[in-house]
């Protein structure tokens, strides 16, 4: 019995990390980072982008950076003169704070025209949703209303995991005082 429920508790709490990752955090290129043998468009495309998602640029700092690039012919040519912003800790934190496209590419010298660079197009979420900015251009029609439906069930599944997983404690503990 007490083994068995130490294997349950590990499954627990891996199905609590493993959701609380998926529902917030992507970090760009997955294993492989922010790195210019990274096929950015397929690791992109394999992904949903929500509103409270984080962007998370994993490199050596020092070799590379993380800019913003304003639009997608900055993207396309790889101009980085244009940045918005740009980040070098090899840490990178982006929230994407409202549904639309957004650029990143690497600022240094040559590395954007080798490919690494990566286009972001985040949906909505189950993050509260902010109003459209007036000034962004970008069109965005339908909000996909499912999400939120699979949003509520992540956090009634998470709470139903954190209440197994104290009941285990508990009955642990109780078995463990008894033997
Ligand atoms: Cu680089």
């Amino acid at each position: 019995m007490g083994p068995r429920n130490t294997y349950f508790l590990v499954f627990i709490l891996v199905a609590l990390i493993a959701n609380g990752v998926r529902a917030a955090q992507h970090v760009v290129g997955g294993s492989q980072g922010w790195e210019e043998s990274t096929d950015f468009d397929s690791w992109a495309s394999a992904q949903t982008f929500k509103v409270g998602d984080q962007l998370v640029f994993k490199y050596s700092s020092g070799l590379h950076s993380m800019v913003e690039l304003p639009n997608e012919n900055a993207y396309k040519n790889c101009d980085i003169g244009t940045a918005l912003d740009s980040k070098n800790s090899g840490n990178d934190v982006v929230k994407l704070t409202k549904p639309g496209t957004r650029y990143f590419a690497c600022g240094t010298l040559g590395h954007c025209g080798q490919g690494m660079k990566v286009k972001i197009t985040t949906v909505a979420g189950n993050a509260p949703s902010t109003p459209a900015s007036p000034s962004s251009s970008s069109s965005s029609s339908s909000s996909p209303k499912s999400t939120s439906t699979s949003a509520a069930l992540n956090s009634r599944y998470s709470i139903a995991a954190i209440f197994v997983l104290v009941a285990s404690l508990v009955s642990s503990t109780l078995l463990l005082s008894l033997s």
